[in-house]
């Protein structure tokens, strides 16, 4: 099985190196497509260092911040073409930490997809302040509200996917980019009749740097997620 990690970064000079070395140094064969967005703290720079060093390691570079999202959505495509069969979205602050890849890689053996969920039981959050965890948390409940879909952590963006469920989503249509994405996307797999199967991670506040989430992220979301339903109401499980 081949497993490809999509992550995404933006300003994380302080972070790509011990992170992607950590996950080298596993040694459990997966391959890695860093997404960097021309950070002006030359992310790009020490990760085009860190491909040369380790074979399994790719880096793409994009012009300008565009938003974590499309930066996925490319990282998604780099992966297909390195012919992954399974497909993982990882953030370099080392919030999501490397040691849970095993887990997530054996629940991939019997789900379409893997969430690794905050508000699952077994799951946690460590050092978020009140303001965080009442978005994150509300978010999610606000999710399950307006898709009627039952999963417990919406926004999480440690997941791991079967590369032919990525293939089967038409992802010109998702115009979110922060967590309007993470919610978006976990709500067509969802829709589409997938197997979405989540697993307790402690998730932990990023060690060095600054959070790229803003109001705006935010409000972008809360907007879109009340569309979902009429927005995808053609496909999957339940469509007229
Ligand atoms: N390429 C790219 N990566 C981004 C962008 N925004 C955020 N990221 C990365 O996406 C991941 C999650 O972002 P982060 O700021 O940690 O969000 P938070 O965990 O919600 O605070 C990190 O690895 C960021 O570097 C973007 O516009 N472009
Ligand atoms: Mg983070």
């Amino acid at each position: 099985m081949h497993a490809v990690i999509v992550m995404p970064t933006y300003n994380e000079a302080d972070n790509i190196e011990d992170i992607t070395t950590s996950i080298m140094e596993m040694d459990i064969g997966v391959s890695m497509v860093i997404v960097d967005d021309n950070s002006p703290d030359g992310t790009g720079l020490i990760a085009d260092r860190l491909a040369e060093k380790f074979p399994r390691v790719r880096v793409l570079h994009r012009a300008e911040k565009k938003g974590y999202g499309l930066a996925c959505i490319q990282g998604f495509e780099e992966a297909f073409a390195m012919g992954a069969d399974v497909i993982f979205q990882m953030d370099a602050d080392f919030s999501h930490d490397p040691a849970y890849l095993p887990e997530f890689l054996s629940a991939i053996g019997s789900h379409d997809v893997v969430i690794g969920s905050r508000y699952v039981r077994g799951g946690a959050v460590k050092n978020w302040g009140i303001l965080r965890r009442v978005i994150s948390k509300g978010g999610s409940l606000y999710s399950r509200i307006f898709t009627g879909m039952k999963l417990k952590d919406f926004t999480s963006g440690y997941r791991c996917y079967r590369s032919e469920v990525l293939k089967s989503i038409d992802f010109s249509k998702i115009a979110t980019k922060g967590y309007g994405f993470l919610v978006e996307l976990a709500y067509i797999c969802c829709k589409m009749g997938y197997d979405v199967y989540e697993i307790p991670i402690v998730f932990a506040d990023r060690r060095v740097g600054q959070s790229k989430m803003t109001g705006g992220i935010v409000l972008e979301a809360a907007l879109a997620v009340p569309r979902l339903r009429w927005k995808y109401r053609g496909i999957g499980v339940g469509s007229s």
